[in-house]
């Protein structure tokens, strides 16, 4: 297998997120993916190679204009309002929430920052654009690989996509790779595309991009988000709208899941996503469920992973598999390399 690997990721560089009113060390570090690159290396499972600039069409094709303008220009903008803010994040200080008008798009800076965001707990900073850029560029290029004939692509890329709506950032999400990603396998011929996340965290984003559309499954196992972020979106009786109802599954589960009870979940996702029968299988793999996670409740342990690219690798699809969330820092390679393992 090929991983496609975002040279630009350390661009960005959040330094801290909030926590119960605390500025905390931010969880979504660049060590993550250098961990799992070393990994890869290490255990030789596949030649690495760079994304291909695929321009803003694919990226246009799932957010809004008006956002992605924003991001382009968002850390300038910034950096204009007071030189003294290069050394510090931005953060939205204001959210356009119900009865507040979000059509109206304002000039303020700050205003604009919450608009486009839907929690204070991503740093936007000077290179999270282009590092967010680039990982769509590794999404479409691992796409690309599999529409080729590939079995198998990985993006690896960070920061990640999966909670990044079509109109706004969070959960430390810019760009969705993984809804680009199979955008892009439906406009080159893909007749049905399969999404899988398995973060512990509910990809919020990638369910509201296809929420009303048949031709692109989104099935989650995730923290139940009663107790857990992003707290707004992932119940299990969000089943799709008009055209796309019955094209969504959500299988949310209590914190502190164990991982047996973890992957009966899965086996329920692994037939829905064959009785959709898709061309192509986008997988938003986070690693996030494992025990020792800082911000996470699932119990699986390192092994746990192998098993879990087994059950996935018996799908038997053509699979795109684009990197998540997963904070444990020390085990983040290992658990990750396992899960790719029968893949590779
Ligand atoms: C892609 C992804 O995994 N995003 C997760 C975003 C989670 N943001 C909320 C984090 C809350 C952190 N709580 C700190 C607990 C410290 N013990
Ligand atoms: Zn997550």
């Amino acid at each position: 297998m090929k991983a496609v690997y975002n040279h630009h990721h350390s661009l960005h560089q959040g330094k801290s997120e909030f926590f119960r009113g605390a500025q905390v060390p931010a969880f979504e570090r660049a060590d993550r993916a250098d961990h799992v690159l070393a990994e890869w290396q290490r255990r030789k499972l596949g030649e690495v190679v760079a994304p291909k600039d695929h321009g803003l069409a694919p990226i246009l094709a799932v957010h809004s204009q008006r956002y992605i303008d924003f991001l382009q220009t968002a850390w300038l903008r910034w950096v204009a309002l007071d030189p003294g803010n290069a050394p510090r994040d931005a953060f939205p200080s204001v959210w356009a929430i119900r009865t507040l008008r979000d059509d109206v798009l304002p000039d303020s800076f700050a205003a604009q920052l919450g608009l486009f965001s839907m929690d204070s707990g991503t740093p936007l900073t000077a290179g999270s654009w282009q590092a967010a850029k680039t990982g769509a560029d590794c999404a479409l290029t691992a796409a690309d690989l599999v529409l080729a004939g590939a079995r198998t692509a990985f993006a690896l890329t960070r920061p990640p996509g999966h909670h990044a709506g079509a109109d706004f950032l969070g959960g430390y999400c810019f760009v969705n790779h993984a809804a680009v990603a199979a955008q892009h396998l439906r406009g080159k011929g893909a007749s049905r595309v399969a999404v899988l996340d398995v973060d512990y965290h509910h990809g919020n984003g990638t369910q509201s991009i296809f929420y009303d559309r048949a031709d692109v499954l989104y099935v989650s196992i995730h923290g139940d988000p009663k107790t857990e972020f992003p707290f707004y979106l992932g119940h299990a009786d969000e089943t799709g709208a008009g055209a796309g109802a019955g094209c969504n599954l959500n299988l949310p589960l209590p914190a502190g899941t164990s991982a047996s009870r973890w992957f009966e979940a899965l086996e329920l996702a692994l037939a829905k996503v064959r009785a959709f029968a898709p061309e192509v299988l986008v997988l938003s793999l986070g690693v996030d469920t494992f025990e020792g996670d800082p911000i996470s409740h699932f119990k699986l342990t390192s092994v746990d992973y192998l098993r879990m690219s087994e059950r996935l690798a018996a799908l038997g699809l053509p699979t795109v598999i684009v990197f998540e969330g997963g904070y444990a820092i020390e085990e983040i390679g290992v658990n990750t390399a396992n899960a790719l393992m029968a893949f590779a």
